[in-house]
């Protein structure tokens, strides 16, 4: 059985660590990839880390998980409270998702209260910061090894 963990970045996310740390912190997208590596290794789980400012690309990625991958981790970031199409191609997937936001979204602007993918997803972290895709890793692993 693939132990391979898709995680998936939305817009702008590879300006992370270039302005708004108070709200997005001081990290940058590649700290996030080592940090999501790290932990791969830690659960013996193999890593595919990726980010797109192109909404057709994150749905292909989605879409080629389907028969390769165990889980697929993803922040969406903005097309989180926009696209009808992200939430299908992930349910397409047949796929456990796991959905991460840096932020607390629920403490910031009401159009960031609403979330296309939640309701489709077996676990939602916000608020975290990076460490929430630690945390989303961690429970892949846990999820695999409960499948055996
Ligand atoms: O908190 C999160 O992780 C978000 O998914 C981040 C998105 C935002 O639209 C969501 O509501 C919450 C924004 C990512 C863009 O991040 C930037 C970081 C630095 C500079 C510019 C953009």
């Amino acid at each position: 059985m693939s132990r391979t963990v898709l995680v998936l970045n939305g817009p702008n996310l590879n300006m992370l660590g270039t302005r708004e740390p108070t709200t997005y912190g001081h990290e940058t997208l590649a700290d996030i990839s080592s940090l999501c590596r790290q932990t791969a290794d830690e659960l013996e789980l193999n890593l595919e880390f990726r980010q797109t400012n192109h909404e057709g690309e994150l749905i292909d990625w989605i879409h080629q998980a389907r028969t390769r991958c165990a889980a697929i981790v993803i922040n969406p970031a903005a097309w989180t409270h926009t696209s009808v199409a992200i939430r299908d191609a992930l349910v397409a997937s047949e796929l456990p998702v796991i959905e991460v936001h840096i932020s607390n979204v629920h403490a910031r602007e009401k159009f960031r209260h609403h979330s296309f993918v939640s309701a489709i997803a077996v676990a939602v972290l916000c608020g975290f910061g990076v460490q929430g895709y630690r945390m989303a890793l961690q429970h892949v692993g846990h999820l695999l090894n409960a499948k055996g």
